[in-house]
């Protein structure tokens, strides 16, 4: 097969953590299911761009069982799992283009093997696939129906492309669906960040005072975990909503320069530079831990503590010691990176499973109405959004109510009035 893995010795290694993942994504085993009954993508060529993951491998084999045939690459030369591109292409004949490590040439290569397929759809996660296909194939891009987008950063990018009128096929922007991001950025940030900080450290949360710099849908995530475990939440915001909003909760809210006196923990989740600096350092306690779980290592500002250290140290893996001139130490986690990548396993495959069954669906939505959209960046339509919270709720045995006739009239009259 045309393909290039790194091992397909690899193979039954790969099969057994692809097994593994399924088992916790219902909602594409129920899609899977009725894809392999419907075959709605039959015919279709789909080229797709994405962490050649566990979970990943069973969002493509759901796309074949629908019919399509798919082709993967990597949208990351480093979070590529050798064993599971080596279990794609030796039990389910799916072309893998992916090496862990790829040098950036390797990587480009990869994404123009996959445009040369001449895709009708696409999925990507940063839109290197997308732009690339733009930049150096407009023929074939002027034949694809259409995309479909991950991540906020390839959603700006695909925006700009759509307002600058160069956009050759519509884009569904995945990230925008509520059951999406509501398990993303909340309930998979929110364990594996808690879940990062507990491998590196071990520590004891109970008791602690934890705090969370930001409280957006990751920092309630964040906040509510570290509660969850017994710690007394501190959080800091900028923004006075969602500052009141933490305080309605139960937490308690205050600047940093008081939460820095304070924190046993302290975990950045804002999305801004510089939201722990000098200033913070200054003032913690002697064993603090400093971990950052937003979307750039930017949020601490790293090259102060490193001025101030008189020593540094990895005292354990993924904790980096500073000492400070007057003895205190302080602990960063995985060198300010993404604490729940570094030090954990990123989300549980169930997070996934949420966003990669609202790529399947929009992948048929894109196959069934190919005339329908314009060249533009589209959320995910609702029913899409709610047919993938319908199936959530059908795997975990959950009835809900439905609209009475009465009731349906009543929502859509504006005649009765009070
Ligand atoms: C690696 C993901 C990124 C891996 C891959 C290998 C390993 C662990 C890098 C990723 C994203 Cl940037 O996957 C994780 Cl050993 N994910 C998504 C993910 N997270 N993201 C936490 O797990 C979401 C996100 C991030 C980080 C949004 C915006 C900015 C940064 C792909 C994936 N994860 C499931 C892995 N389960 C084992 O498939």
């Amino acid at each position: 097969m045309d393909c290039h893995v790194k091992d397909l010795n690899l193979a039954e290694e790969g099969l057994k953590r692809i097994e593994w993942a399924e088992m916790d994504m219902p909602v594409l085993r129920q899609i899977r299911e009725r894809f392999a009954k419907e075959k709605p993508l039959k015919g279709k060529r789909i080229s797709a761009c994405l962490h050649v993951t566990t979970e990943t491998a069973n969002l493509v084999i759901t796309l074949k069982e629908g019919g399509a045939e798919v082709y993967l690459t990597a949208s990351n030369p480093l979070s590529t799992q050798d064993d599971v591109a080596a279990a794609l292409v030796k039990y389910f004949d799916i072309p893998v283009f992916a090496i862990r490590g790829e040098d950036r040439e390797t990587y480009y290569e990869h994404l123009r093997t996959v445009i040369e397929k001449e895709p009708d759809i696409v999925i990507d996660d940063g839109a290197d696939l997308i732009s690339t296909l733009h930049k150096e194939y407009p023929q074939l891009a002027e034949k694809v129906l259409g995309g479909m987008e991950e991540t906020t950063t390839g959603v700006i990018r695909l925006r700009a492309m759509a307002e600058q009128g160069v956009l050759k096929f519509p884009i569904i922007a995945v990230n925008d669906a509520y059951t999406k991001h509501m398990f993303d950025n909340r309930y998979g940030t929110g364990q594996s960040t808690i879940d990062g900080i507990l491998r590196a450290t071990n520590r004891l949360i109970a008791g602690s005072y934890f705090v969370v710099a930001g409280y957006g849908w990751c920092g309630k995530g964040v906040a509510w975990r570290a509660r969850g475990m017994g710690a007394i939440v501190i959080v800091t915001e900028v923004d006075p909503i969602k500052a009141l909003e933490a305080r309605m909760d139960g937490f308690l809210v205050m600047p940093m320069s008081e939460a820095a006196k304070l924190g046993d923990f302290f975990v950045t989740v804002t999305g801004n530079i510089h939201v722990i600096r000098k200033e913070h350092f200054e003032v913690m306690k002697d064993g603090a831990i400093v971990a950052n779980s937003g979307h750039f290592n930017v949020e601490i500002d790293i090259s102060a503590l490193e001025e101030m250290a008189v020593e540094k140290r990895e005292i354990r893996k993924e904790v980096t010691e500073y000492k400070l001139s007057d003895g205190r130490r302080i602990y960063l986690l995985a060198e300010g990176r993404l604490v729940n990548l570094a030090a954990a396993e990123g989300h549980p495959a169930s997070v996934m499973d949420m966003s990669f069954s609202n790529q399947a669906l929009s992948a048929e939505y894109i196959a069934k109405n190919p005339n329908s959209l314009e060249n533009k960046v589209y959320r995910v339509p609702r029913e899409i959004d709610e047919e993938v919270a319908r199936l959530k709720l059908k795997s975990l045995n959950i009835q809900i109510d439905e609209l009475t006739e009465e009731q349906k009239k009543y929502l859509s009259s504006w005649e009765i009035g009070t």
